[in-house]
């Protein structure tokens, strides 16, 4: 069934939507040398313990991405999925020190990026936006070069972000750099309360000025800290398949996905890793409408709750809305 209204996707990296034929084809483009024999061995092993266990293959997989086609191909393989889905808007996540640490400049990935997305734009009629995201598990003085290297890429950038592990990683360690990306117009957001604890979603807010959070289901761990996401509408963007994958939840019908909805929360539906987790955003749609019997007119709130928490410009929301 199509999706009744056109969703944003808000929670999406871009490196998490490399297939693994895709692993292969770019592997051979490259004569690059790859640990598994085919797709389906490397595919065999997406099973993971925890969300650093699937870093580590994430980390090791994107050592295909080389060229700025490379990262065009990516990105334009992903538009055409999201088309499908039913998505209108995305803000895309993209993680420059995982490339500049192994030689590959930031300009190149936003250029190839960027050339997709303005191909999506004409074609598909999909508007999207770059969010180069802080690995929060590298020093502040790598995320402060990164900050400086994407601002100078001259490709136009939408926000920055916080991801990679989380615990023992908090918020607050990037105060700085967050400050500056403020300073130079970008807007922000932070992976906070996926695996790590409530209080790094205060940080999120209080230190590095996120105007939503991403996961965040462990938010509810705290009611004071629900009470204010509900008043001051900061958007969590929840990843379904996702929190099963990496074992958050043992299955979608254990997220506190109605807890937060009836909290009054911004809740939105988005895919995170797709080509690791198990599905797109439709696919992550019709997850949660099947574990909590989800009505049409949930779904169509889900969608406009993405409209609402996205960064799109007054204009493009008021035509998705
Ligand atoms: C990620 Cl699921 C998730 N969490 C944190 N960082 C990430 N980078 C890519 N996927
Ligand atoms: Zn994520």
């Amino acid at each position: 069934m199509p999706s009744p209204l056109p969703f944003c996707e808000l929670h999406l990296h871009i490196e998490g939507t490399l297939e693994p034929a895709t692993i292969f084809e770019l592997a051979a483009r490259h004569g690059a040398t790859l640990r598994d024999a085919t797709p389906d061995e490397l595919a065999a092993r997406y099973d993971f313990a925890n969300l650093q266990g699937f870093l580590d293959l994430y980390y090791e997989n994107m050592g295909v991405l080389r060229t700025e086609d490379d990262f065009a191909h990516l990105a334009e393989a992903y538009f055409l999925r999201a088309h499908r889905a039913g998505v209108a808007h995305v803000e895309l996540f993209v993680d420059p020190q995982a490339h500049t640490a192994r030689g590959v400049p930031a300009a190149t990935v936003l250029r190839g990026l960027d050339r997709a997305a303005r191909a999506a734009e004409e074609r598909l009629g999909i508007t999207s936006g770059i969010i180069a995201c802080v690995l929060r598990d590298e020093p502040v003085a790598s995320a402060q070069r990164m900050l400086d290297e994407v601002l100078d890429a001259g490709v136009p950038l939408l926000g920055i972000g916080l991801d990679s592990a989380e615990v023992g990683h908090p918020p607050r360690l990037f105060r700085d750099v967050f400050a500056r990306a403020a300073d130079a117009g970008l807007r922000r957001v932070a992976h906070a309360g996926e695996e790590g604890p409530a209080d790094y979603i205060r940080e999120a807010l209080d230190e590095l000025g996120a105007e939503r959070i991403d996961h965040g289901v462990r938010a509810l761990d705290d009611a004071a800290l629900v009470e204010r996401l509900a008043r001051e509408r900061i958007p969590l963007t929840l990843c379904p398949l996702s929190n099963v994958r990496l074992r958050v939840v043992d299955d979608v019908a254990r997220l506190p996905f109605r807890t937060l909805l009836e909290a009054g929360l911004v809740v939105t539906v988005n895919s995170d890793d797709p080509a690791y987790f198990g599905g797109y955003l439709d696919d992550n749609v019709a997850a949660l409408r099947n574990a909590f019997a989800l009505t049409d007119d949930e779904v169509r709130l889900l969608a406009r709750n993405s409209v609402e928490a996205s960064f799109a410009s007054d204009a493009r929301r008021d035509e998705l809305l």
